[in-house]
């Protein structure tokens, strides 16, 4: 039997970002706390978490701080650091959902895809990187081009190096700091995510998101994707597959390509429809469109999820898009987004600033979700988040 007090259960967050902020945002109204650790006095999260605890990701005593502050840790960045937190938890006897070993399959690009093709979830041809000759031998089993990615610390797509023939082989090795693997360029229709959710002994899945990416970075989730039923099926039984093979509890972010027809009809479709492209052990950006688009939002489900509560319904209430507001300077600064009018005037466009203090080139500053109304198509809802966030702007005229 679940019973509530007050103060009620408390999440320990090691990362107070904009993940932080809207897992708080969620956990307000379950009578859940938040406690956040991040090193940036003020995070984006600080505004509506019950505290922040100024201290870097791995540093033991902040953690140990938080530990004692919390029920259960949990994590939205994958700095964190899961040696420290594996300890911590054996010592304080709180426990950490997802389990940090999952930080580790996941944090090395090659562990994670090695874990996943073992488990039978389809995905790219791919091998690791010990010098330009393995790129080279890529491209001649794979063809050109081929990806080349950094086994860890790649965010955000840094760290992703798409090489287009063997003579770029040296280069792009060097260009890419550490350990690296190389992948086959997967020729895809679109990309789409399940944000998939394992709970107390269940799971549960939203409806897929089609994602538009640039410069490897998202911009825009629109739900529901242009896909096939076939095809979120099929997303969806790989999102399955994909939750046996993750330790501990919580929301993850899978993201997955939808493989062209001509890459369907080769001989090479051993895959089916969809191949993997990278997991997020937490709460993912293409999952933000859940918060005013489904029945339960995915950082309501994350709270439930860590704490081993039951976990919400996920149905569409309605088509949805989300853009991203992301810094569009050239430099660093402080932070102001000029314009706001237009989002603000807008029915049904929602706006979640994230309060960061600076903005920087490309840097996540918050993002707009239109929940569509009666009748509206996507490619409606699309068209006027597109002109919304061209309409705002951090550069100074
Ligand atoms: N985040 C974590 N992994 C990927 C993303 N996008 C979120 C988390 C983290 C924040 O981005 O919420 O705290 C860091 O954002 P920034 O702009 O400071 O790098």
């Amino acid at each position: 039997m679940t019973t509530l007090r007050t103060p009620g259960p408390t999440l320990g967050v090691v990362g107070g970002g904009q993940l932080g902020r809207m897992l708080a945002e969620a956990a307000a109204p379950l009578g859940v706390e938040v406690v956040v650790l991040d090193p940036t006095p003020d995070c984006p999260a600080a505004l509506v978490a019950r505290d922040q605890i100024v201290a870097e990701f791995d540093d033991e005593a902040g953690i140990r701080e938080l530990a004692a502050r919390a029920d259960v840790l949990t994590f939205e960045i994958e700095l964190a650091d899961q040696d420290v937190l594996e300890r911590v938890s054996e010592e304080s006897g709180t426990p950490v959902h997802p389990d940090p070993a999952t930080l580790e399959t996941i944090h090395d690009k090659l562990v994670q895809k090695r874990a996943l093709e073992d488990a039978g979830v389809p995905v790219p041809p791919f091998r690791a990187v010990e010098d330009a000759d393995d790129i080279r031998e890529a491209i001649d089993d794979y063809g050109a081009p081929v990806m080349l990615k950094a086994r860890t610390g790649g965010y955000d797509g840094r760290g992703n190096v798409p090489v287009e023939s063997k003579a770029d082989a040296a280069e792009a090795l060097e260009s890419v700091a550490g350990p690296a693997m190389v992948e086959s360029f997967v020729d895809f229709e679109r990309e789409i995510s399940v944000i998939a959710v394992k709970g107390d002994g269940e799971t549960a899945a939203f409806p897929i998101g089609e994602n538009v990416h640039k410069d490897e970075i998202l911009r825009e989730t629109i739900v529901p994707a242009g896909s096939s039923e076939a095809v979120e099926q099929r997303a969806l039984e790989v999102a399955e597959d994909v939750l046996e093979v993750m330790d501990g509890r919580g929301v993850y972010g899978i993201e997955l390509f939808e493989t062209s027809e001509a890459l369907r009809a080769s001989e090479d479709s051993s895959g089916g429809d969809v191949l993997l492209n990278e997991i997020a052990p937490r709460p993912h950006n293409s999952g933000h469109w859940t918060i005013e688009g489904a029945q339960s939002s995915q950082f309501e489900q994350h709270a439930r999820a860590v704490l081993g509560w039951p976990l919400a319904a996920t149905d569409l209430r309605s088509p949805t898009v989300s853009v991203n507001l992301l810094g569009d300077v050239e430099e660093s600064r402080d932070a102001e987004l000029r314009n706001l009018d237009r989002i603000l005037e807008t029915p049904a466009a929602n706006l979640h600033w994230y309060g960061k203090r600076q903005v920087r080139p490309l840097r996540k500053m918050g993002h707009v979700t239109i929940a569509g109304r009666e009748g509206e198509t996507t490619d409606e809802l699309l068209e006027t988040a597109r002109e919304l966030e061209r309409s705002v702007t951090f550069t100074a005229e």
